[in-house]
């Protein structure tokens, strides 16, 4: 999964990335970030791995990860003078992303009050989403103007008429510019405008970025984003901070701010969420693992997750679930219970599940 950082110049991007991923990537008030954007992998925390760990004692431990890419800031173009808000280069690998969390500035700073103006989170949301729109909308009405010349010109197949019928959706969609309600497409429509990979389409949260003497008191604004967004509240900086300290001291100062999990923790699991995440996990004296998957998959699903050889030659998934695992201490509890199962192909696997693949190639 990967989750790209995208945002307004100097809302604190950077900052949130070194918080996330405990990297120390340069922030300042005045450069203008340099062009490659910045890429880390993210170790998704869950304190079930820990404690399957301790209670396996494996030889390695192995929890789910994140990729997270943090790109240069977007200057919002005054009217009249638009330019591209994104390199080709740049739009390229934003398009990579599974999910976008878009960073808006809520905190005071004399100097970049003093050269971008002082800090309007509702609009710069806006303003952003407007800017993710007219880059899709470019790309629709270009696809569609090719596509009648296409027709006019003799070639109609049913093929270039349902990408034309499903781009139609997209055009109604952006022209409405509210992402909140993506436009229904049939299972072909979908398959046909995969490529496109649009930015409107795509899971996104807002993640307010507020001064630490306003942290947790931003309910109104947190409660407009939310209503078309998941919005997050981080004080960015002092998460930055706080993610060089030992774990204990960390602690300390999120109670008194008032934060109740990291910064890393509380983004993973927003993202876990908007996307449909759910973790399973493989368990022996080698290795206790977490895997992730889409909620609705299935056992051959999570197989694949594993490898391509489990999926291929699928016999059957022995499963049992974290939460009975950790009731009656061990598996051998489980068996005599009769709480350890067989699963077939088809078995939706629940988050929590531990699986272990019966396969032959
Ligand atoms: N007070 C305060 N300052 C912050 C916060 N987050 C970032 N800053 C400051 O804002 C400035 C810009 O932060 P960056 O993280 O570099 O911002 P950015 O969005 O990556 O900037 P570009 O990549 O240039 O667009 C730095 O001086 C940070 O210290 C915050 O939560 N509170
Ligand atoms: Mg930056």
């Amino acid at each position: 999964m990967k989750i790209g950082l995208i945002g307004l110049k100097k809302s604190g991007k950077t900052t949130i990335f070194n918080a996330l991923t405990r990297m120390d990537i340069v922030t300042d008030q005045y450069s203008s970030s340099k062009d490659e954007p910045n890429v880390a992998v993210v170790h998704v925390a869950d304190p079930r791995i820990s404690r399957l760990s301790d209670m396996y004692h494996p030889k390695k431990t192995t929890c789910a990860t994140l990729e997270c890419i943090d790109f240069g800031g977007f200057r919002q173009e005054a009217a009249g003078e638009k330019k591209e808000v994104f390199s080709a280069s740049e739009l390229g690998l934003i398009k990579t992303a599974d999910a976008l969390a878009l960073v808006v500035r809520n905190f005071r700073d004399a100097i970049i009050d003093d050269t971008l103006g002082e800090p309007d989170p509702l609009s710069d949301v806006s303003g952003i989403v407007s800017e993710l729109i007219l880059a899709d909308l470019i790309l629709v009405e270009t696809r569609l103007e090719r596509i009648d010349y296409q027709m006019k010109r003799g070639q109609k197949n049913a093929v270039l008429e349902l990408e034309r019928e499903a781009l139609r959706k997209i055009a109604a969609f952006l022209d409405k510019g509210d992402l909140s309600e993506p436009p229904q497409l049939t299972p072909d429509e979908e398959k046909i405008l995969r490529g496109f990979r649009f930015l409107s389409l795509k899971p996104m949260l807002v993640i307010l970025n507020s001064d630490e003497d306003t942290f947790g008191r931003n309910a109104e604004f947190l409660s407009r984003i939310s209503e078309n967004f998941t919005g997050i509240e981080f004080a960015g900086r002092f998460e930055m901070e706080i993610s060089r300290l030992e774990e204990h001291e960390a602690a300390a100062f999120m109670e008194d701010m008032g934060i109740s999990a990291s910064a890393r923790d509380r983004l993973t699991m927003a993202a876990y969420e908007l996307l449909g995440y759910i973790s399973f996990f493989t368990v022996g004296q080698d290795e206790v693992r977490a895997w992730t998957i889409r909620r609705g998959d299935s056992a051959v699903g999570a197989a694949a997750a594993i490898h391509s050889d489990l999926a291929r030659g699928f016999i059957r998934a022995e499963c049992f679930s974290y939460d009975d695992l950790m009731a009656h201490g061990s598996e051998k509890a489980l068996k005599e219970k009769g709480l350890i199962r067989l699963e077939g192909k088809t078995y939706l696997v629940a988050d929590g599940d531990i699986l272990s693949i019966r396969f032959s190639v």
